[in-house]
């Protein structure tokens, strides 16, 4: 009985050290200490063991079921260990690739500094007011003093769907609009797009553009210059300078262009602002008081000031860009340059 105690603890051990997975494991221990197993088998086998022997045998299979036990639950350890560690091995992933790149979208550049220059006039208490993209002859240019000769009324300049209908040249219609609905005080800005019949690298067949308009008991040049000074200290820096030339508009008398010291070489003299120092930025002047009259508006009691300006050479003076084609050809890798917050 002894040896085959002996033969079947050799044996349990020799296969134990055979087995590499925990399924292998669980199987050859159902074998051993299992239900059926051989060493269940010992213990049953007891009743026909003579009673005076029981006893001894009876310690003795117990004393090879914990034995067997012990290497089962070490082997277990070993292979938890082995299949962990192989585990780890097969799911590694290298932290240090890079991510999955998620593509996001931006605003367009002009969208960038349209919404700069409408934050910038709407903390000095303007409203947004968008009128009407295609427009008659009478708000495009009758009731702002633009005489019928005037170039602009050309077809080569003004695109018209029939003599008396057109996409509007400039954002004053709409401005005109609020003048004949709104009694004054008016503080208003228009945005949006304009077209002319125009194409080079500096002019596009559409653009677009802001206008600002004013309408108050003692508006003045003066008003003008401080409300442009300010705007341009928003816009650019606080070391940019401004400078108002005398020009001439049909709708506005006194008019005046005004320039900026250029951003790039801050005066001294560049390619952008082609060696004066100086780049044009926007058109302004005092509202013509025909242009008021016209609208219903007394002019020996309002005054008013207004100016324009272009979103795309406000954008292309910011950031150095020379051909105006750039902003409309979807080009994704010159849209993603602005996309820095
Ligand atoms: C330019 C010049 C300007 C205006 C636009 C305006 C509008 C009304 C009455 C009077 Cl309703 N004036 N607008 C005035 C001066 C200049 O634009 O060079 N724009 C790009």
């Amino acid at each position: 009985m002894q040896e085959k105690f002996e033969e079947l603890r050799q044996r349990a051990k020799q296969e134990l050290c055979d087995v590499t997975s925990s399924r292998a494991l669980f199987e050859l221990k159902s074998k051993y200490l299992g239900k059926n197993g051989e060493v269940t088998a010992l213990l049953r086998g007891l009743k026909d063991v003579p009673a005076e022997e029981r006893s001894s045998f009876g310690k003795m299979i117990n004393d090879l079921k914990v034995e067997i036990s012990a290497y089962f639950d070490e082997k277990e350890i070993l292979i938890k260990e082995k299949e962990i560690a192989e585990k780890f091995e097969k799911e590694k992933i290298d932290i240090t690739l890079p991510g999955k790149e998620q593509p996001s979208g931006s605003l367009h550049p002009l969208n960038i500094v349209k919404n700069q220059i409408l934050e910038a006039f709407c903390g000095m208490g303007f409203e947004i007011f968008e009128g009407p993209e295609i427009d008659n002859d009478y708000y495009c240019f009758q009731a702002l003093n633009i005489p019928k000769d005037h170039p602009a009324r050309d077809m080569q300049d003004t695109f018209y769907f029939t003599d008396n209908i057109l996409l509007r040249p400039h954002t004053s219609p709409g401005q005109v609009r609020t003048m004949e609905n709104k009694k004054p005080p008016i503080k208003i800005l228009s945005p949006g797009r304009v077209y002319r019949a125009d194409d080079d690298a500096s002019h596009s067949p559409m653009f677009h553009q802001i206008e600002g308009l004013v309408v108050d008991k003692g508006v003045s040049l003066c008003d003008l210059k401080g409300l442009l000074d300010e705007f341009v200290r928003i816009m650019f820096d606080d070391e940019t300078k401004t400078r108002f030339r005398p020009s001439y508009f049909p709708f506005t008398e006194p008019s005046v262009e005004v320039d900026v010291t250029c951003c790039k070489c801050h005066g001294k003299g560049c390619s952008l602002c082609k060696g004066t120092g100086w780049i044009e930025i926007l058109g302004a002047g005092v509202v013509n008081k025909k242009v008021l009259e016209m609208s219903g508006i007394d002019s020996d009691v309002y005054s008013g000031l207004a100016f324009g300006l272009g979103i795309e050479r406000i954008t292309m003076i910011k950031y150095g860009i020379s051909d105006i084609r750039t902003f409309f050809e979807s080009n994704v890798k010159f849209l993603k340059q602005f996309n820095r917050r």
